[in-house]
């Protein structure tokens, strides 16, 4: 910001530079907070779990966790099972007692963590507010729509803000901190109980839609499914799949949901040319939502989507895991904090291959970007050496030179640059391009 503020540095080349540098500063501090969810709250492993409205019941309390810290929410999902607490849930009359959904990308690290079902993500936030059965929904920080509260005024649900940077009118705020997190999340789920007797059952309206969704790959448990066919050299079945074009190559899907387009359109129709060309798809925040979603994370979505050389790898994978199935085509990696998850993998190959990451045939999609924080990851993405396509034009492109700088010329300074393509048919092509170019200049066919 101090960069641009009049008087500073006036070189629009210079200016992007900066902001190059802003973005490994984002992804420096996205891979520490990886690090530390996975110290104090346990590294993901593959866990089986629902995605989607239906995953909210009409004969329990409900709770949504919103947001991207997983510090309090990790403790709600934990006194959740506390057996005096789903008593005090069945007295008040909820036969099936708690249940615990996620909404964003708090909702990744619980399914992650704890296999709490995603309910949706962010930009259908106030949808779950709607089914008229949700009786507390507790907020962190980031992509919590301003407007819930008023919408919860609508019906009972209690909002409830939990962080000292982030509340909003309407909402109780009940401070949490290291200290008291047993006692807010008890408290949390009590009031949630609580509101539970105010519901009105004439405005309960719940979408019976929900599907399978096998998440949880952080690095690690890829690594581990890998070590199944390979024990001394988990990495080798991933190059030599690559080297021999059953993976042509990796998409890592990141990024949110715009109502710029029907909600996941452009993921999901990208998707469906990517697999069936036999690449892999990995993904974190609103995009692995919207995959749980439209059942992508299930061993029967490998068998319908996958190209024959990629289902070969995943079945072979999957039964060597012990799962008698093949793996999900996509791989959930978690929020969008998580995104260094993908980098860990991608490095490790290069290192394992003796090249650049810029050299992979490794390739990033925000098919519908919103916020700061996917221009900060997507900024960096390019900076790590991978073309990185954007869905949704940025407010950028009324400048040649800015557009050519990072469409372009930084191509020669990074080896990422960004792709805009707003039409998912020709995104998808035009990624396969790229893969296929860069493959080509690995000397592999
Ligand atoms: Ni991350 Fe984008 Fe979702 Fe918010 S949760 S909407 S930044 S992808
Ligand atoms: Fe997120």
């Amino acid at each position: 910001m101090h960069r641009t503020t009049y008087g500073v540095d006036a070189d629009p080349v210079n200016i992007l530079l900066g902001a190059l540098k802003c973005a490994v500063a984002d992804y420096t501090a996205c891979h520490l907070a990886t690090d530390l969810s996975d110290i104090l709250f346990g590294t993901p492993q593959p866990v089986i779990s629902k995605a989607n409205l239906g995953v909210i019941k009409e004969d329990a309390v409900n709770i949504a966790l919103h947001g991207h810290n997983p510090l309090l929410s990790d403790i709600i999902a934990q006194v959740a099972s506390e057996p005096e607490l789903i008593a005090a849930a069945k007295e008040a009359g909820a036969p099936q007692g708690l249940n615990v959904v996620g909404i964003c990308c708090t909702g990744n690290e619980v399914l992650m963590r704890h296999g709490i079902p995603l309910a949706t993500s962010s930009v259908s936030q106030e949808v779950v507010i709607m089914t008229g059965a949700l009786d507390a929904l507790v907020v962190d920080y980031q992509c919590i729509m301003p407007a819930v509260a008023s919408v919860a005024e609508c019906f009972h649900t209690k909002v409830i803000t939990t962080m000292p940077i982030a509340k909003m009118p309407g909402a109780e705020h009940m401070a949490f901190s290291d200290e008291n997190a047993v006692e807010c999340a008890k408290a949390i789920v009590q009031q949630a109980i609580e509101r539970f007797k105010s519901r009105n059952p004439d405005k309960v309206c719940i979408p019976q839609e929900s599907s399978t969704a096998i998440a949880g790959f952080s690095a690690e448990a890829i690594i581990g499914a890998l070590s199944k066919v390979n024990a001394e050299d988990p990495l080798k079945p991933l190059i030599d799949n690559i080297v021999a074009g059953n993976i042509r190559g990796i998409c890592l899907f990141a990024g949110c949901n715009t109502v710029k387009v029907p909600q996941d359109h452009n993921y999901v129709e990208m998707i469906k040319r990517l697999l069936a060309e036999n690449v892999l798809i990995l993904s974190t925040g609103c995009a692995s939502s919207t995959y749980a979603r439209h059942g992508f994370m299930t061993s029967e979505a490998t068998t319908k989507y996958a190209g024959e050389g990629l289902a070969a790898v995943l079945t072979a994978i999957g039964e060597a895991a012990g799962l008698e199935a093949p793996l999900p085509p996509v791989l959930h990696m978690g929020s969008c904090v998580d995104n260094p998850r993908a980098v860990d993998v991608a490095t490790a190959v290069a290192n394992k291959l003796g090249v650049d990451t810029s050299q992979l045939p490794v390739v990033a999609s925000a098919p519908e970007p919103v916020t700061e924080k996917a221009v900060a990851i997507g900024t960096w993405a390019v900076v790590g050496g991978l073309p990185t396509h954007l869905g949704i034009a940025p407010p950028v492109l009324g400048s040649t030179l800015v557009t050519e700088t990072l469409t372009a010329t930084i191509k020669d300074l990074l080896g990422g640059y960004f792709l805009v393509e707003p039409d998912p048919d020709k995104a998808a092509t035009a990624l396969l391009a790229v893969i296929d170019e860069r493959r080509a200049d690995l000397g592999l066919s």
